[in-house]
C-alpha cells in the first residue's frame, strides 16, 4: 500500500459463525446480570427474552440477543493491543450472525500503521449466552480504498479563530497554520503541536497533536477559497476531551513565484546571476524541457589538481520579488551520475532583496571524487550536512524552507534535517548548480552527471 494513494482503510467485520448453545446449564449469562446488579428494567427485560428463548431452544438465533463483535488494531509489536489498541466498534450481530458485515472508517494512525508497517487486530467478541463459537480470521477483512480525486492546492499560511468546548471548559481564540502539502500527503504546524494525514479531493484528514494532548480531524477546503476545521481531542495523562472548531480560515500568504518549468523558456523569471563572472566556469547548457529546469552540463575553464581549494564552476539563476516576512519555499530537485566521480551540486538559496545577504540555503551536494553526496543546508550561518555518501548517485527530494516569526525550518521529504532563527525579509531566491572539476593523478577525473530543479513555490506574507 501506498501511503500518498491510500484515502481510508474499511476495516470490514464479516461474521461467520456457527454458534450453538451447550446444554441449558451452561447458558448464564442473563443471570448473572440479576444476581450481580439491582435488576433494571432492562435487564428484567432481557431476561424475558432470554428464557424465553431458551425455552423455544433457538435463543442462539434470536436477533434480541445480540452478541457484538470489536475490534482493537495496534502495532504488530504491541502485545497489549488487545487493551491498548484503537477501538473500533462494538458492533451487534443480529440473524444468526451470518449477514453482519459492519463496516468502519479507519483513523489517521491506523492508516499510518496500515502504510509503514504491520499492524496487529485484536477481535473481541462478546457474547450473552455460552456457546462454542467457529471463527475463522479470513472472516475479518481489511480493504482499502485508493483516493481516485486529486488533491486540491492547500499549502499556506492560513489564520482563523478557533473555539473548542469539554466537559473541563471551553476555550477560544486566534489559530494560525502553516500547511504544507506534497501530492496526497499533507501536514500542518500550530505553535507546538504537529499533524499529518492525507488529502483527498478538498478534504485533508489529520492526526497529530503535542505533548499536551493527541487531537485528530479534518480541513476542508471551501469553494469560496476559505477553509474551515473541525477536530476532537484527547487530554494526554489526563481525562479531557472534547471538540475543536475552526469554522473560518483565511489563507494570509501569497503566492510569490510558482514555476513548475513547464514552457519552455526559464525567460522572465530566472536570470543569470552577476556572480557567475567570480566563478570558474567557461559555459554550461542548461534547458527547460520535460516540465523540468535541466542542466546538463557545466564547462569550467581549469582542470584543478587538488581538492577543495578552487572555486566550483557554477551556474546561478535569480529571482527577485517582493520583501517576505513569513514565507514557505518548496522546490523538487533532481540529481544523476553515472558513478562515485561525480562532483556537483544544485541548491536553492535564500538571500534578502537585492544583493543583500542571505538568510538560508538547501539542496544535494556531491564533494568527493570516490563517493557519492549528501544533504546539505545552511540556517543563518548555521551549517547542517548529513555526510559523505548519504544520498545516492542518482536521486530525487523534495525540499522545504519554512520560516514563522524567525524560526526557519528545513524538511527533507517531510522530515526536518535543519532549524534555526534567522532574521531579514526574503527577496531573492537563486538556484545554484555547481560543478568541481578535478584530475587527482591518480586515474580518476571528475564528472558532471546532470541535475535539474522539477518545481519552486515560494508563498509567504508580504512585509
Ligand atoms: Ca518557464
Ligand atoms: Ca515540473
Ligand atoms: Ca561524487
Amino acid at each position: 500500500m501506498n501511503i500518498h494513494h491510500l484515502l481510508s482503510l474499511i476495516i470490514s467485520v464479516l461474521i461467520s459463525l456457527s454458534f450453538t448453545a451447550c446444554g441449558q446449564q451452561k447458558a448464564r449469562s442473563a443471570p448473572e446480570i440479576v444476581e450481580n446488579n439491582t435488576p433494571t428494567t432492562e435487564s428484567l427485560a432481557f431476561m424475558e427474552r432470554y428464557y424465553a428463548a431458551r425455552a423455544a431452544g433457538k435463543y442462539a438465533s434470536r436477533n434480541d440477543i445480540p452478541l457484538q463483535i470489536s475490534v482493537r488494531v495496534g502495532p504488530a509489536t504491541d502485545p497489549e493491543v488487545c487493551t491498548t489498541g484503537k477501538l473500533y466498534g462494538p458492533f451487534t450481530v443480529t440473524d444468526n450472525l451470518v449477514d453482519a458485515s459492519p463496516t468502519v472508517q479507519a483513523d489517521q494512525p491506523t492508516l499510518s500503521l496500515a502504510n509503514n508497517g504491520e499492524l496487529a487486530i485484536c477481535t473481541i467478541i462478546t457474547s450473552p449466552v455460552n456457546a462454542t463459537l467457529d471463527f475463522s480470521l479470513d472472516s475479518v477483512h481489511i480493504d482499502t480504498e485508493k483516493c481516485t480525486e486529486s488533491a486540491a492546492s492547500m499549502g499556506g499560511i492560513w489564520r482563523g479563530d478557533y473555539s473548542c468546548s469539554s466537559a473541563c471548559g471551553n476555550e477560544s481564540g486566534n489559530i494560525t497554520l502553516i500547511l504544507l502539502k506534497d501530492d496526497h500527503s499533507a501536514s500542518y504546524t500550530d505553535d507546538e503541536a504537529s499533524y499529518e494525514g492525507s488529502v483527498c479531493g478538498n478534504q485533508f484528514k489529520f492526526s497529530g497533536g503535542s505533548s499536551g494532548y493527541e487531537e485528530s480531524g479534518t480541513f476542508t477546503l471551501n469553494t469560496n477559497g476559505t477553509a474551515s476545521k473541525t477536530s476532537q481531542y484527547q487530554e494526554i495523562g489526563g481525562s479531557c476531551s472534547g471538540e475543536c472548531s475552526d469554522p473560518v480560515l483565511q489563507l494570509i500568504s501569497t503566492t510569490s513565484l510558482v514555476d513548475d518549468f513547464d514552457d519552455g523558456s526559464q525567460a522572465g523569471v530566472w536570470v543569470a546571476s552577476a556572480l557567475n563572472t567570480q566563478d570558474d566556469v567557461n559555459g554550461w547548457t542548461y534547458s527547460e524541457s520535460d516540465s523540468l529546469l535541466q542542466v546538463t552540463d557545466l564547462t569550467p575553464d581549469t582542470i584543478y589538481s587538488q581538492s577543495g581549494q578552487s572555486p566550483w564552476s557554477q551556474l546561478i539563476l535569480d529571482h527577485q520579488m517582493n520583501a517576505l516576512d513569513d514565507f514557505i519555499v518548496e522546490f523538487t530537485i533532481n540529481w544523476q551520475a553515472d558513478d562515485n566521480t561525480a562532483m556537483q551540486y544544485l541548491y536553492v538559496q535564500l538571500f534578502e532583496s537585492g544583493n543583500g545577504p542571505r538568510i538560508a540555503y538547501a539542496g544535494f551536494s556531491d564533494a568527493w571524487i570516490g563517493a557519492s553526496g549528501q544533504q546539505i543546508s545552511v540556517v543563518g550561518s548555521d551549517v547542517f550536512s548529513s555526510g559523505i555518501g548519504t544520498l545516492t548517485n542518482t536521486g530525487s527530494a523534495s525540499v522545504k524552507i519554512v520560516r514563522i516569526s524567525g524560526n526557519t525550518r528545513v524538511l527533507w521529504n517531510g522530515s526536518e534535517i535543519h532549524q534555526g532563527m534567522t532574521t531579514g525579509n526574503l527577496g531573492r531566491v537563486s538556484l545554484n548548480f555547481g560543478h568541481y572539476p578535478y584530475d587527482n593523478n591518480n586515474g580518476a577525473t571528475s564528472s558532471f552527471g546532470a541535475l535539474s530543479v522539477d518545481r519552486i513555490r515560494v508563498t509567504g506574507i508580504e512585509n
